[in-house]
């Protein structure tokens, strides 16, 4: 028989859950122990057929071309990379190593970043894992590849219902040639909040073993104390400190003075000394023009002694452009993506801009070919996650009056969406700006871009303008991440927060300015330990211990998702989106070697009590399970 429970239920399958979910319905966290894997695909993939996948409008499976593969030599050894010069001669021998190279060098972030800001995170390990040799094979000069970190962290849990360190661990085994790099929010790990101390330092410790090789680490609001505790751990690990600078403003508007150049070259002098191994330029929206990009990049070369890597999205369509330019003041690494993969909210394309500098001895050591092969390859995945497209199909240069950033964009849409204001986009993307400017100007980028579009939202949907907040804020009841950053919770911007408002927000709530790190409780993970333990019915690993730690509650629900589904990062993307076709046949790897025959014979009509019968064929054996149909 068929027990209802958490998986089943819209509310958790539609991501509309919150903390007190589990609280107010107890009776759905029941959970038989189902050993057989293969009659959990099958419930999977019933339950996809009969309800499809949240966040995804319901329709027959597309039909998808199978994704071009470039033809490599398997047999022939990987040729080694950076990750070799790391290991052989430690983080400062790599260090040197960078400031000799003549040629720019590029990171690859199709892994990471471009997904998360054009697909809205959602890419799989199955479809990173399937060209992750090839790319190690034909793209072995590359300084990096930005594979984690970021909001990939817990999408994949959340959303993908696979454990972010499997991904990572899967991938390294098959990249042993070029460094890894993740995104690490400071204080805020790969979460959305100030964790204790001794968390981020068990973090860092955790993803270096796990094949981190390049920790890049910023703040929000561009806060030292943010940083330091991370940047210090990574030191500790023997892995290269990436301390970035989060870019804001424009350096060229004489009326923006308060993130000026001055105020870049200071912070990148206190990163220096904090034992940054690399400077960061971080431009998580697209907003540093060419100039200012050749000014920018020229003084901070004067002013520390590192290497200095530039990070942007290309928004605004002049990412290359800004590029060449960064390249002409000595930028040492570039971030690109493959460039079906590039452009718009992602990163500006690998092979424009090999193509842009070919001929001036500046051109990145690139088999453009080869990079054009990968590129169909992921011409042909993206396809499957059309879905989650943001629809921004050409240059928009409007983000320079906005500055909303790349990985927010398609998110913030969704958001809006969801409160009711699909209708409202302009008047949001206007309200983002005037919140900004409201705030004090700060750094947008997450978690302080994450609070702007919570208020931005707030103000569009109850129609309030900046007036009225002065006026009517006593009684306003303000968004909670607004009245959290108010307090200090997530760290300080520069010259403070604007007063009046501050305490318009926090009516009777106290502020504070020093590190929120200092007033937490450490993690006891040998507790923690012994309590999944109990929970979880085996052997405990660092990496549960991570994962409950930065998402509790994203964590128990993903194991119990593991629990009842088994493991579903196994499936091809269009089964695991849409299901099977009426007489499709599948076959699904559960592990190397042992191979399931899955085809679907046919599907009932709902009962009365809306259950639907799927019968399958597994293996060759008629096979069916019961679906609740929740349309
Ligand atoms: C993240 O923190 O996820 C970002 O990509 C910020 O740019
Ligand atoms: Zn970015």
């Amino acid at each position: 028989a068929f027990l209802e429970n958490v998986v089943q239920h819209g509310q958790f399958l539609n991501g509309e859950y919150n903390t007190s979910f589990i609280d107010d319905t107890p009776e759905l966290f029941v959970f038989p122990r189902r050993k057989d894997r293969g009659t959990k695909m099958l419930t999977f993939i019933g339950e996809t057929i009969v309800n499809g996948y949240p966040g995804l409008e319901q329709q027959k499976k597309p039909v998808f071309s199978a994704p071009r593969k470039p033809e490599v030599d398997e047999d022939a050894p990987i040729p080694s990379g950076s990750k070799q010069i790391l290991d052989d001669r430690g983080a400062d021998g790599l260090v040197k190593w960078l400031k000799d190279q003549d040629r720019t060098l590029l990171t690859d972030t199709t892994f990471r970043d471009a997904h998360q800001s054009l697909l809205a995170t959602r890419v799989r390990s199955n479809d990173l894992l399937k060209i992750a040799e090839p790319t190690a094979r034909l793209l072995p000069d590359l300084f990096s590849t930005e594979m984690w970190g970021g909001a990939t962290y817990d999408v994949a849990m959340r959303f993908l219902h696979e454990d972010p360190w499997e991904r990572l661990l899967n991938l390294r085994a098959k990249m042993p040639n070029v460094l890894f790099q993740m995104l690490l929010r400071g204080a805020n790990a790969v979460g959305y909040k100030n964790y204790p101390d001794n968390v981020i330092e068990e973090f860092v410790k955790t993803s270096a073993s796990a094949g981190i090789d390049v920790f890049r680490v910023f703040d929000s609001l561009n806060w030292l104390p943010g940083m330091t505790k991370a940047i210090e751990a990574v030191g500790n690990t023997g892995k290269l400190a990436e301390a970035a600078i989060c870019y804001t403003g424009d350096i060229l508007d004489p009326n923006r003075e308060k993130y000026n150049l001055n105020y870049y070259k200071d912070l990148a002098k206190t990163l220096e000394a904090e034992g940054a191994h690399i400077l960061g330029i971080k431009d998580m929206a697209g907003l540093l023009k060419p100039e200012a990009a050749y000014q920018l990049v020229s003084e901070l070369k004067e002013t520390v002694d590192l290497p200095v890597h530039l990070h942007m999205h290309d928004t605004s369509g002049n990412g290359v452009f800004t590029y060449a330019r960064a390249i002409d003041a000595g930028v040492d690494v570039v971030d690109t993506a493959i460039s079906a993969m590039a452009g718009s909210t992602s990163q500006p394309s690998m092979e424009s801009l090999y193509y842009a500098l070919k001929g001036t001895g500046k051109e990145p050591a690139l088999d453009v070919e080869a990079a054009s092969k990968l590129s169909g390859y992921w011409e042909d995945v993206r396809a499957y996650y059309q879905g989650f497209e943001s629809g921004l199909i050409a240059p928009h240069p409007e983000i320079y009056e906005h500055e909303m950033p790349g990985g927010q964009y398609s998110n913030l849409q969704q958001q809006a969406k969801a409160v009711g204001l699909k209708g409202r986009w302009d008047d949001v993307k206007d309200m983002y700006a005037r919140v900004n400017t409201l705030f004090g100007d700060i750094v947008k980028v997450t978690p302080s871009s994450k609070v702007v579009g919570d208020m931005a939202l707030y103000m569009v949907k109850n129609d309030l303008t900046e007036a009225d907040l002065f006026e009517q804020g006593n009684s306003l009841d303000f968004p909670e991440s607004v009245v959290e950053m108010f307090q200090g919770e997530i760290g300080q911007p520069p010259g403070g927060f604007p007063e009046e408002l501050q305490s318009i927000i926090l009516k009777n709530r106290e502020a504070y300015t020093d590190r929120p790190g200092k007033h937490m409780e450490p993690v006891d993970f040998n507790t923690l330990e012994k309590q999944l333990f109990r929970e979880l019915d085996r052997q405990v690993t660092s990496h549960d211990l991570m994962n409950h730690t930065m998402y509790p509650k994203v964590y128990e629900e993903y194991e119990q998702f593991r629990n009842y589904f088994g493991d579903v990062s196994v499936l091809d993307t269009p089964t695991f989106f849409y299901g099977l076709r009426l007489g499709e046949e599948i076959e699904v790897e559960i592990e190397p070697g042992k191979t399931l025959i899955v085809k679907l014979i046919s599907v009932s009509k709902p009962s009365e009590t809306g259950d639907r019968i799927v019968y399958f064929e597994l293996n060759g054996q008629p096979r069916e399970v019961i679906i609740k149909d929740r349309n």
